[in-house]
Order: structure tokens, then C-alpha cells, then sequence
């Protein structure tokens, strides 16, 4: 197993953003921290039916801790554009065994879904982090995760997967999107959930133009303003091919180019499909970024 990466030179950070409660773990984001997906679905965009059976899935997972993810997200239903829903009964049948298999990883495990009654199902087999692409839009999704101790990761989405690529409109991507999120983050404050165990995320790709996708990466700084950990979701997107001309196979410089402007942006946790890689880049990064730091400039936002 690889060292962990080092942990960087603390820079500009609010001490609001700079841990994060995540059910059984506290994570210090004082370097970006890599969130590994691990997709146990048939129709992922970029990796459908790779990881389908429990056995695949715990493989996959324990190379991702191996080359050094800090977290893993389980995800059971597709959110691609145009993506069927899954019924929750289906979506629990792909998720649980694999929970249970992964259990006593050491990582923290996020579980990716919409569902109110998925998220109680797996807050009760202890999963630490539950990611709503829906922003926790359904009352009973703030419910079900209020009485826990899991983290939050609210995602900005307009409309559902199902229309969100026809003809995204907005006035102004930026403000808009920041204002839902700190609605939401709000919302979930609200009903008991502290400020350290919420995330917040732009969703990329979800209801968003190339142009949309690009503005709201070129902003993070402003999203960061609002002092909750900001996650970044970009790899293999087509937001990617769209710029290089790349099929979804063929998008790893791409997703790393992203990843790196992300987390230069301020973002304290990004989403990949590739972890060695994304590891390696965050490392070569940070060396610089802290050598540069200790010169007496800065670099980034944070
Ligand atoms: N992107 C995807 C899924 N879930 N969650 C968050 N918080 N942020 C993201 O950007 C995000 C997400 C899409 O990627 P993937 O899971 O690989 O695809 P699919 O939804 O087709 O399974």
C-alpha cells in the first residue's frame, strides 16, 4: 500500500472548511482529498456493468485504497443525461452486499443516491457520507439523514437526469447555483445537521452547457467563499470531450487537467474514476505548490 500523500502547508482556509464529520471519520481537508467512484451499475457513462458483481466492486474498491483514494463513493443508480430511474429495491440489492464487504475498509464510504429510503437503508449498515446529486431537494432525504452522524455532499442539479441536458437555461450560472447551494446547506442546518458535516458541489455536467460547466469552474474561488468544503466531480465528462475531441476512454489527461484547475480553484475534494493518477498529479501539485508557498508567494486559493 502507498503512503499517504502529504499533508500540505495549511494556506488560506476558513476553520469552517477545514474538517469534515463524516459519520465514523473526521477528515482534515487541508489537502484536496480524492473521492473514488465506484459504480455498481450496468449504464455508468464511463464504466456501466465494470464493477456489477460484489466481487469485481470490493476488487476494484481495495486497489482504489491501495493507490491511495481517500474516500469511496458508491453509486447504484446512473445519473447520466437521459439515465431510466432505478427502482430502490434494486438499487439496495447492488449496494448492500458490497457496503457490508467494504465495511471494514478504513475509508470512509459514501453512498450516492437520490432515494430517501435507500439513504435510511444504508445509514442503518453505517455508511458514512451520503452525495444527493438532487441537493437533498425531498424533505424526507433531510429526514433521513438528520438523525444521523453521516456527511452531506448537496449537488447542484437543475431538473433530474432524465431532461437536464435539453436546453439548460440560466441568467447567471455562478450566482444561481451558489444561492441554491446555500439554500440548501440552509435547509440542512435547519433540521439539525451541523455546518461540519456538509458539502457542497456545483455538479458539473448535470443540467449545465459547456459554457455553464467552464463558468462555474473558473469560479470556485466563489463557491469556496461560502466556507463549507467544496467537491468537484469533472472526470471522463462530456464536457471534456467536448474540448478535446476525446471519447469517454480516452479522457484521462483531460479529467487530470480539470481535477488540477479544480482543486487550484479552492475545491477540497474532487470525484475521479482514476485514482493512481489523480493521486500522482495531486502530489507532483501540492510539491510544488508548497515549495512555492514556503518561497513566500502563493499559488491557488487556498
Ligand atoms: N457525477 C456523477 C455522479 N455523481 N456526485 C457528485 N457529488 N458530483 C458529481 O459530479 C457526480 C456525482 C456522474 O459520474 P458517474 O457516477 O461516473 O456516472 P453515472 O452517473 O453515469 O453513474
Amino acid at each position: 500500500m502507498r503512503p499517504p500523500h502529504p499533508v500540505q502547508t495549511a494556506l488560506i482556509q476558513t476553520a469552517d472548511s477545514s474538517r469534515l464529520r463524516c459519520g465514523r471519520f473526521e477528515l482534515t481537508l487541508k489537502r484536496p482529498l480524492v473521492m473514488g467512484v465506484l459504480n455498481l451499475t450496468p449504464d455508468s457513462f464511463s464504466d456501466g456493468g465494470r464493477w456489477s458483481d460484489t466481487g469485481s466492486a470490493v476488487e476494484h474498491a481495495t486497489a482504489m485504497i491501495d493507490d491511495g483514494v481517500d474516500l469511496i463513493d458508491l453509486g447504484a443508480e446512473s445519473t447520466r443525461p437521459g439515465a431510466p430511474i432505478v427502482p430502490a429495491d434494486l438499487e439496495l440489492s447492488r449496494l448492500v452486499p458490497v457496503i457490508r464487504a467494504l465495511a471494514d475498509c478504513g475509508r470512509p464510504l459514501s453512498v450516492d443516491t437520490r432515494k430517501p429510503q435507500v439513504m435510511r437503508a444504508v445509514l442503518d449498515l453505517g455508511v458514512d457520507m451520503i452525495n444527493d446529486v438532487s441537493g437533498f431537494s425531498d424533505p424526507q432525504a433531510i429526514a433521513a439523514v438528520s438523525d444521523s452522524r453521516a456527511a452531506c455532499c448537496v449537488m447542484h442539479m437543475l431538473g433530474d437526469p432524465l431532461t437536464m441536458q435539453q436546453d439548460p437555461v440560466y441568467r447567471d450560472v455562478v450566482r444561481e447555483v451558489r444561492e441554491m447551494l446555500a439554500d440548501r446547506a440552509e435547509a440542512l442546518q435547519a433540521a439539525g445537521i451541523d455546518r461540519s458535516r456538509i458539502v457542497i458541489d456545483p455538479g458539473i455536467g448535470f443540467g449545465k452547457t459547456l459554457e455553464h460547466n467552464l463558468a462555474l469552474l473558473a469560479s470556485l474561488p466563489g463557491l469556496v467563499e461560502l466556507g463549507l468544503p467544496v467537491l468537484v466531480g469533472v472526470s471522463r465528462k462530456s464536457m471534456l470531450g467536448a474540448l478535446t475531441g476525446r471519447a469517454v476512454d480516452r479522457r484521462l489527461p483531460a479529467s487530470l487537467a480539470a481535477m488540477l484547475a479544480a482543486v487550484a480553484g479552492g475545491a477540497h475534494i474532487v470525484r475521479v474514476h482514476d485514482v493512481p493518477e489523480t493521486v500522482d498529479a495531486l502530489r507532483v501539485w501540492q510539491a510544488i505548490r508548497d515549495a512555492h508557498h514556503s518561497t513566500g508567494n502563493t499559488i491557488g486559493q487556498r
